[in-house]
This record gives C-alpha cells, sequence and structure tokens, in this order.
C-alpha cells in the first residue's frame, strides 16, 4: 500500500474507534459513517481554498435556485472525483472491509421528481467541475419523493426516509439562520417625502441551512448547495395547551412549522390551491435571498453593483417570487427607489422554462397570495401595472394584455413574472425553445425578443458513462486515450474505429455483460427469468401520459397477439423493461402501471409464445436503478407526443451507453438524430407541425383509426375484455382517454408507424456488426451533450462568470 492508503487505513480504524467505541463488529452503516466522515476531512481543505479564492479574485457568482435537486448519493462520486478511490479501496481490503458493500449502505438523496431535479444536480456537479463559482439554493425536504412498491401490479407509495442514519454530507450553519415573514398586515407611512412600508403582526418562520459540499471533478473546487430546513424550538410549544393536557393543539404550530420542509411535491405539475407549496417556494426564495444579499455585503461592494457581482437563476417558475423578493429588499433594506432596484433585480435574474404543459403552469389565487404575502403581492401589483402600461404604450390590445398580465382573472401568475423580471429566458432544446418562441410564448417574444435563448440540457458523463459503465469506459480509454473524460467531445475519436470489426466486437461483448449483470438483478428482484441475448428495450422516466408508456405497452400486447397468431413467428426474442414513478394523485397514470404488469403476468407465463417476449416493471426508479439499466439497454424508448417532452435527458444517457433510440422528433431527439445521423437512430410518428396542425384543425378522430385498424381496435378491445385483467379491474379509464376523449396524445394516431419503427429495429439487430457500428456511432456521437458543455454556455451567455484558476 502506498502511504496515501496507509494513512486511510489508520483513520478508517481512528474514527471507527471514536464513532462507535465497539473495536469490532461494525456495520455497514458504522463504516460508511466513518468513511464519510474521513473524506470530510478532505473536502473541508478544499472547500476552504475555494472560498478563498472566490474572495480574492472578487468573481461574479451565480445562485441556481432550484425546488429540486436530485442528487442521489455522494460516496463513491466524491471518493472518484477526490481521486482516492483506488487508495480507499485497498485500506478498506487491508482492514477487510468491502468498499462495495460500504456504499450500498448510502440512501439517495433524492430530493427531485425527475428531469428538473436531476438536471440541476447535473448542473452543479458541471460548475465545480469547471471550477466556475455557482452555488445551489433548494429545501432540505426531511422526505424526498416517495419510495415505489408494486403491490399485485400497483403502484403504493411509501415514505422516502433518506435521514434515517443522518446525512454524513450536511454541514449545519446556526450562525447564518434567517427569519421569514409570512401573513399579516402592511403599514404605510410618509417619512421626509417617501413612502415606508411596515410589515407587522406577521409570523415569522426561521430558515437555517445545511450546507452540502459539490466537489469538482479531480480539481481544487468545492461549491455549495445550501438547504434551507425549518426549525421549531421550545417557544413552538403552546405550554398553556400543553399544561391542560391538550398535546394536539399544544404541539399545532410545531407541527405547522415543520410541514414547510417536510415533503417534497410528488408531481412534475404544479399542484393548483396548494396553499403549503406557495410557503414553501416563498420559504426557499427569501431565505436564500436574504442570505445571498448578506454575503454580498460581506464582499464590501456598494449594493448597485449587485448584478455585477451576482447573477440569480430560477429554475423553472417555482422560485420566481425571487423577483419580488429582490426587490423588497432592496427597496424596504437597502432604501433604493423602484427603478434603480428594478434595474438591478431584471439584470440579476434569469430564467429557464422547462415544460409546455398547460397544467404546470403556476397561478395563485390572489386573496390567498395576498393574505400570505402581503408585502410581496404588493410588489408584484406594481411590476405588474407598470409593465401592463409598458404594454399600452405599445399599442398592442387590451385582450392580449390582458392574456399576458401577471395578475388577471384573480389569480397571480408565475410565467409572466419570471419573463417580466429576468434578462434572459431559455428553453431546454432547440424544438422546445422555437415552439416557446413561436407559439406558446409567442406574445412576450414579440415584446422581448432580445430575451429569448436555447441552452440544450446536458447530463455528467462523469456518472452515466465512466462510473455506471466502467468496462465500456476503460475500452474507450484503451483506444483513445483519457482526455475525453475532461472534453467528451473527444468521444468522436471513436469514429476512426467504425470499420474495425475487433472494436464493433468488444462494444458488442460488453453491453452483453451488462445485460447478464441486469438480468442477474431482474432475476433476483422480480423472479422473472430474461434472456441475455433478447433485446433489451427499455423505457424508464416518469410515468405520464404525454411520455407515452401506454403506446409502448399496447404495441407489446400487439406483438402478443402475433405471437399467439402464430408461435413460429420469425422475431428476436424482446424483453420490454420499463420503470418509473406515477404522480400519487395521477390516477391514469397509475393505471398504465397497472397494465403493464398486468400484461407482464400474462405474457410471462405463456409457454406457448417460447420465451420471446418479456415484460418486466422494476420498481421505485431512481438514479442508482438508473445507472443499473441504461448500460444494459439495447433501444433507448423516447416516444413522447411530439411537442410536448421539452428536452428528455435519459435520451442523452442511453445513447452515451450505445443504445439505439426509437424516437419521436420531440424535444432534444432532434438534436440527437443530427449528431448521430439518420441511419443511427429510429425516427417515427407525428411532425411537430402535424400535431399542431391536428390540434388546430381538429382533423383526428381516434374512433376511425378504431373503425378501420384491424390491429388497433384488438388492442383496444384488450383494455377491457378480460384478456389481461380481471372483471374488477378493466382498463376503461385508459381506453376512454383513447377513445371517447379522442386520443389527444395521439397514441392511435402514431402506432402504425412505432409498429414499423420496431420492424426497423428487430431488422437491424439480426446484423451483430451493423447494429454494433450503430452502437459505436451513438457513444461517439454524444459527447456534445455532457452537461458541461451546457454549463459553459450558461456561464458565458447567460450569467458572465468566468472560471477560476485552482
Ligand atoms: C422537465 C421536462 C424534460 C426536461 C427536464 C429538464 C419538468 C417540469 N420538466 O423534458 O419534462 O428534460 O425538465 O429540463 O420537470
Amino acid at each position: 500500500m502506498n502511504q496515501q492508503a496507509v494513512e486511510i487505513a489508520d483513520n478508517m480504524k481512528r474514527i471507527l474507534l471514536i464513532q462507535t467505541g465497539k473495536g469490532k463488529n461494525y456495520s455497514n452503516v458504522e463504516k460508511y459513517t466513518a468513511l464519510g466522515t474521513l473524506i470530510r476531512e478532505y473536502i473541508g481543505e478544499k472547500w476552504v481554498h475555494t472560498r478563498k479564492k472566490y474572495e480574492e479574485e472578487k468573481v461574479k457568482q451565480v445562485y441556481y435556485l432550484s425546488m429540486e435537486f436530485l442528487t442521489g448519493t455522494f460516496l463513491k462520486k466524491n471518493l472518484d472525483y477526490l481521486n482516492i478511490y483506488e487508495d480507499t479501496k485497498e485500506a478498506l481490503e487491508s482492514l477487510h472491509m468491502s468498499i462495495e458493500e460500504i456504499e450500498q449502505a448510502e440512501l439517495d438523496q433524492g430530493l427531485g421528481n425527475g428531469g428538473l431535479g436531476r438536471l440541476a444536480a447535473a448542473f452543479l456537479d458541471s460548475l465545480s467541475s469547471l471550477s466556475l463559482p455557482g452555488y445551489g439554493c433548494g429545501i432540505r425536504y426531511k422526505n424526498g419523493l416517495f419510495k415505489q412498491e408494486i403491490v399485485d401490479g400497483y403502484q403504493v407509495e411509501e415514505p422516502d426516509n433518506w435521514l434515517l442514519n443522518g446525512n454524513i454530507w450536511e454541514y449545519k450553519r446556526v450562525d447564518e439562520v434567517f427569519e421569514i415573514y409570512f401573513g399579516g398586515k402592511i403599514e404605510i407611512y410618509d417619512h421626509e417625502e417617501s413612502l415606508h412600508f411596515s410589515h407587522i403582526d406577521y409570523d415569522v418562520i426561521k430558515a437555517v441551512p445545511y450546507d452540502v459540499p459539490i466537489v469538482g471533478y479531480r480539481n481544487n473546487t468545492v461549491n455549495t448547495l445550501r438547504l434551507w430546513s425549518t426549525e421549531e424550538n421550545d417557544k413552538d410549544l403552546n405550554i398553556g395547551e400543553f399544561n391542560k393536557g391538550n398535546y394536539p393543539e399544544a404541539y399545532r404550530r410545531k407541527g405547522e412549522i415543520e410541514s414547510i420542509t417536510q415533503f417534497l411535491y410528488p408531481s412534475d405539475e404544479f399542484e393548483s390551491g396548494r396553499i403549503l407549496r406557495l410557503k414553501q417556494e416563498y420559504f426557499l426564495v427569501s431565505a436564500s435571498l436574504q442570505s445571498i444579499i448578506a454575503q454580498y455585503k460581506k464582499r464590501n461592494f456598494p449594493i448597485s453593483w449587485f448584478h455585477e457581482y451576482v447573477a440569480i437563476h430560477i429554475n423553472d417558475t417555482h422560485p420566481a417570487l425571487a423577483i419580488p423578493e429582490l426587490m423588497r429588499i432592496l427597496m424596504d433594506k437597502e432604501g433604493m427607489e423602484w427603478e434603480d432596484a428594478w434595474y438591478i433585480t431584471v439584470n440579476t435574474m434569469a430564467y429557464t422554462n422547462h415544460t409546455i404543459m398547460r397544467e404546470a403552469m403556476e397561478t395563485w389565487d390572489y386573496n390567498l397570495f395576498k393574505c400570505l404575502l402581503p408585502r410581496i403581492c404588493m410588489i408584484v401589483e406594481e411590476i405588474n401595472d407598470r409593465y401592463t402600461a409598458e404594454l399600452r404604450g405599445k399599442e398592442i390590445e387590451n385582450e392580449k394584455i390582458e392574456k399576458m398580465a401577471i395578475i388577471s382573472h384573480g389569480r397571480v401568475r408565475m410565467m409572466p413574472l419570471s419573463i417580466v423580471g429576468s434578462h434572459s429566458i431559455n428553453g431546454v432544446a432547440k424544438l422546445h425553445t422555437e415552439i416557446l418562441k413561436n407559439k406558446e410564448l409567442k406574445d412576450f417574444y414579440e415584446v422581448f425578443p432580445n430575451n429569448f435563448n436555447n441552452k440544450t440540457n446536458g447530463i455528467v458523463h462523469r456518472l452515466w458513462l465512466l462510473e455506471a459503465n466502467p468496462n465500456l469506459s476503460d475500452f474507450i480509454e484503451e483506444l483513445i486515450g483519457s482526455s475525453f473524460k475532461k472534453e467528451p467531445i473527444e468521444l468522436k475519436k471513436l469514429l476512426n474505429f467504425d470499420t474495425d470489426e475487433f472494436v464493433i466486437e468488444r462494444i458488442v461483448q460488453i453491453k452483453h455483460q451488462n445485460k447478464e449483470k441486469l438480468a442477474k438483478y431482474i432475476l433476483e428482484e422480480t423472479g422473472i427469468v430474461v434472456n441475455p441475448y433478447s433485446i433489451f428495450d427499455v423505457h424508464i422516466k416518469r410515468i405520464h401520459e404525454y411520455k407515452r408508456q401506454l403506446l409502448n405497452i399496447l404495441h407489446v400486447m400487439h406483438l402478443y397477439n402475433k405471437l399467439k397468431d402464430n408461435p413460429n413467428l420469425d422475431m428476436v426474442p424482446r424483453t420490454f423493461i420499463f420503470s418509473g414513478k406515477a404522480a400519487t394523485s395521477y390516477y391514469n397514470a397509475k393505471q398504465i402501471i397497472k397494465l403493464i404488469c398486468s400484461v407482464a403476468s400474462v405474457v410471462n407465463n405463456d409457454l406457448t409464445i417460447k420465451g420471446k417476449l418479456k415484460i418486466v416493471f422494476l420498481e421505485n426508479y431512481g438514479i442508482k436503478l438508473a445507472t443499473q439499466i441504461i448500460p444494459a439497454a439495447d433501444v433507448s424508448e423516447q416516444i413522447s407526443t411530439t411537442t410536448k417532452e421539452a428536452s428528455g435527458t435519459g435520451n442523452m444517457k442511453f445513447m452515451m451507453n450505445g443504445a439505439i433510440t426509437i424516437a419521436t422528433l420531440d424535444g432534444a431527439n432532434v438534436e440527437i438524430a443530427n449528431e448521430v445521423g439518420d441511419n443511427n437512430i429510429v425516427i417515427f410518428g407525428l411532425k411537430d407541425f402535424e400535431v399542431y396542425d391536428l390540434y388546430r384543425t381538429g382533423n383526428y378522430h381516434s374512433y376511425d383509426l378504431y373503425h378501420s385498424d384491424i390491429e388497433i381496435r384488438r388492442v383496444m378491445d384488450q383494455l377491457i375484455d378480460g384478456t389481461f385483467h380481471n372483471h374488477y379491474e378493466n382498463f376503461q379509464s385508459l381506453h376512454d382517454r383513447l377513445l371517447r376523449d379522442n386520443d389527444d396524445f395521439f397514441i392511435l394516431k402514431d402506432f402504425s408507424s412505432y409498429k414499423i419503427a420496431h420492424e426497423k429495429i428487430d431488422n437491424a439487430y439480426r446484423n451483430k456488426v451493423h447494429w454494433g457500428r450503430m452502437s459505436l456511432n451513438n457513444i461517439a456521437s454524444s459527447g456534445v451533450f455532457s452537461s458541461d458543455y451546457t454549463i459553459r454556455e450558461y456561464a458565458q451567455y447567460i450569467w458572465n462568470i468566468k472560471s477560476v484558476k485552482d
């Protein structure tokens, strides 16, 4: 062992003894906690160094405000990024401990629903890895996204108790607590010829920060993710009621305070009217802004330079109240005039839109908003008054102004607020940004044309390639050297091996090994035997009607019908793998899970089809599971209704691992297709303009397809005729969505072109070399989708921040 490994082993022994007082028989959790403690020392040094650098070089900093950060696990990543993984492994072995077992003791920090939260975590990773001065600001939910169990084919939700064993990666900062004000009244008074606002009778909630270090990849940068939590104290106990023995009343306030950071709303979409969600959002925003201002003031720059040294990013509209909150602080605390404060605010704020789904647009009831946030409401009203006056000045007609207003029809709308209060508004893929500019936000684009821009999403290649698929990554290194680890665009060099059959053969082999591993996992988890020589066709993401898991499973039912009609059908065996959570209150999404499971139990147990078709639903989808599934995928299902998926990022992860994408030309699929070329992707379905045409003309009647296409009719009938269910649990609601409600996600409309796309996949897979070459092309073209490149663009064009030489 080298010196470092010896030190690690000694420290590990010492810390274990201090923390447990046992001397032997340590549990994995104890070992994990000790190892984390040990790593904190390495992190601490770099963290101090980073702060000092930022101070000395007087750099501009960005604060990324997000209600979600899906960071996953830290142990392996931190060891790897600090470049001490191998030494640690060796040190632990010398103590007869297995690093893999210790890794299993870490619980996911799952503070996000899906793509939006994962993107925020990816951005933090890239900021640190590029030595860019960036902070995350979020909420430390005591319960992250629920744990999903599948019971009799139904999704059952369990609380996610990720803090059960404590959290070794967080640092509580008791000296940086801020007060958040809810409710009360605003008194206005005249003083020295100007109006002053005084907030009285409010309710104070304390915000306590927990800092999580974000380690950069093999550099000296450690940035900070600051997660806010409420904290109640003895004063929040109603002692009068307590003494009377009325415990529920005595503890009521404590419960109310706790609830603000108790749980993450389990939906990608806005939950209309939820006052607790509004409280959460303001809690995040007010705590973050107060802390940002406090940090800024320590730097001794005049407040009028604020936007020159601070950029604030609003991740979707959830933290949009950062705009009026900054106005409030600049005016009420710093004594600025409206115009100056507004100039600084707009030049500080930037906003990313992540969806065009109407249900996701946040609006609040005006009266509720005003009651909870009286001063913020006044400011929003004034922003709205000035802005609508400006629109009138441009001679925009009233009807349009009404549509664009921040307050209208008794609602306060977060989207117009975000647009008006920011200097940059970006979409997350080229198509999505075009749709924003020319369709969904057209009116705004016409008024603020220079503010709109595109920043295509990205993924952390360090996680999805280097960590998740070590065999592939090692092989790539053998071929093209290690520079792709820092500059993933260099993966392009793999194209030099396009005709090298040895290389292609090896890529196919590595995929096969990954499939065998996954097959083993599937067997352990579900008891289902799958054939690693079959095509692993994977559809994993949140369950949603627009993501069209229903199209996939209907097509599987169709394949099953074909096999029943002709058991000797010549088809490459297929394993369809699904995973994903449905929002707790989303009935149809839950029915889709049930349908997948019901079809699986019929098909998997039907011996007559000779194992040509298998269906697996893996429960509790999350980052950990995704890193196991994606390296083993042959086919990546990215089949959303065109125009609906803003970007998608799963699509990029599969591509980087050599899966072939079957896709609609939606979101970032369009850019993936451009990078990889038509021959290395299978495209099907309606184009964006066709979708818009059909919506506009109303020229689509799903019943016509039902009547004219026997294959469609057959699977539709099977939803309700007992083929895949008993009579208590038919799939009438899904049937209704497709026929009675006219199939607004065009599932039946795209069915036949999807079927043909799958036939192409079947054909292509038969030729191993051909398939392997497609796979190699996908890996080689995936480098541009690293979030490092995305973040460089944000840094240069939106935030105007620069890397620090470390
Ligand atoms: C999601 C989109 C995805 C996109 C991610 C990250 C929300 C509200 N939106 O298509 O659905 O990839 O955001 O931008 O979660």
